[in-house]
């Protein structure tokens, strides 16, 4: 009977001793961030006993655990300059607008909030912070470096500053970050990617808002030597080249076998150098390809330096105001003042204008859902509207999916007209309302 035991005992010490020897295996851990807890000397990262700052949990994190993070102003040296090398998430609770990391740098303190660095980092998440007020010589809110590519999500970046390279986020050695639903406004570089800089690197960048960047080339984004960037469904807005002598007011593209593919997006408002270009080509084998994008016409100058380089336009494209809610504005001093509002008017080209072959990437800027309306819009926002399967009438198929989706809580839903994440009477009085009349936005 004896040696029925022996083997399941046996079993047992060894799946210890294997858990013991490889980090995470033993399960993924919530370690807890709130900024309250300056001062408690028992700070463990409990729920209990959080840490005050978010340098110490991530240094406390093994792969696999999630830092969770409080509601919270969070600055000073334990709360910038982290660096992330293992596959965590890093992420708030409350979300961008109440969880802020405000760096506070100077040039004679300067500081980014986050530095991904290595292969081993490309599991990390990043998700719903507000970071700003960084300064750097490179990345002025994140760098991404030695082929770390973690996933940016739900992340404003504002007012950050770099001196050479990507204003709010640094991409440089083969590193190819999911950047994805942020809003990154008013972040400014000397030279090159007021807001993205992409150096032998390729992020993907998606559904997201980059307004009121400025730069000396690629006033929103550069990409340069050997990278390979790609972008859907942003909207790339009222972003500066130096207006001197400044080239790519949306996007710059430059040195060897750098490809730029853009789709469902819009491209409005970029300027530089006087003449205002959304884009610009420099050097040989430099190539970008648009389609399904917005890019107002008379702003549409394209430098191309070298004979090898090339702007393939796609199909798909039109050049029509995308009639934003709000532009925003600069001020005299050359400072991004005031943000717009980039949702548009139900009228506005962009809405159903999209790939037709897009598939749904759940959802949009605003968190609604994505496509919505039978096709997906270009830029970050989907519009959302009560005729809801874009056939262009308000009727029976509409209200069928409100009845389906019927005092569903907590739901992505095309039937949650006021975005409150329930499908209730609200919504349909809003539908009610608009029954037979033309189709509001919401
Ligand atoms: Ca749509
Ligand atoms: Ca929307
Ligand atoms: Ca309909
Ligand atoms: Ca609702």
């Amino acid at each position: 009977m004896r040696a029925r035991y022996e083997y399941p005992f046996s079993l047992i010490i060894i799946v210890l001793i294997l858990s013991l020897a490889i980090p995470g295996t033993l399960g993924a851990i919530t370690i807890y961030v709130d900024d309250d807890a300056v001062g408690d000397p028992c700070q463990t990262g409990s729920v209990s006993y959080p840490f005050a700052a978010i340098k110490d949990a991530v240094l406390a994190a093994d792969p696999c655990d999630v830092v969770l993070v409080a509601d919270g102003s969070y600055t000073g040296p334990d709360n910038c300059g982290i660096e992330v090398s293992i596959p965590i998430t890093i992420e708030s609770a409350g979300g961008p607008e109440v969880t802020i990391i405000d760096c506070q740098a100077s040039l004679a303190d300067a500081k980014r909030a986050f530095y991904f660095y290595g292969s081993a980092s490309s599991g990390a998440i990043l998700d719903g912070f507000t970071l700003e007020n960084g300064l750097m010589y490179t990345g002025g809110a994140i760098v991404c470096d030695e082929s770390a590519s973690p996933t940016i999500t739900n992340c404003i970046i504002r007012n950050c500053q770099a001196i050479s390279l990507g204003g709010a986020i640094a991409c440089i050695s083969d590193s190819n970050p999911l950047i994805t639903h942020c809003n990154i406004y008013g972040n400014s570089v000397e030279d090159y990617g007021g807001a993205i800089m992409a150096w032998a690197s390729s992020p993907i960048i998606k559904n997201s808002i980059i307004a009121g960047n400025k730069s000396s080339y690629g006033g929103a984004i550069a990409c340069l030597n050997q990278s390979e960037t790609e972008i859907y469904n942003c909207t790339i807005v009222q972003n500066r080249a130096d207006p001197v002598q400044g080239s790519g007011g949306g996007i710059y593209c430059a040195y060897d076998n750098t490809d730029v593919l853009i789709t469902n997006s819009i491209l409005w408002e970029n300027t530089s150098a006087g003449i205002r270009n959304q884009y610009a080509l420099s050097d040989d084998f430099v190539s970008l390809t648009i389609s399904y994008t917005d890019i107002q016409p008379d702003m549409e100058v394209i430098i191309i330096v070298a004979d090898d380089s090339m702007v393939v336009l796609g199909d798909g494209n039109i050049g029509s105001d995308p009639l934003f809610v709000s532009l925003g504005t600069w001020n005299v001093g050359g400072e991004w003042e005031v943000n717009g509002d980039y949702h548009v008017h139900v009228n506005s080209p962009v809405i159903n204008s999209g790939d037709p072959a897009y598939l749904s990437d759940n959802v949009d800027i605003d968190g609604q859902p994505r496509v919505h309306g039978g096709r997906v819009d270009m830029g970050a926002d989907e519009t959302i509207t009560i005729d809801i399967d874009g056939d262009g009438r308000v009727d029976l198929s509409d209200f069928a999916v409100i009845s389906q989706e019927w005092l569903l809580t907590d739901v992505v839903s095309h039937a949650d007209f006021d975005s409150d994440g329930d499908v209730n009477l609200a919504d349909l009085v809003i539908f009610l309302e608009s029954w037979f009349w033309p189709i509001p936005t919401i």
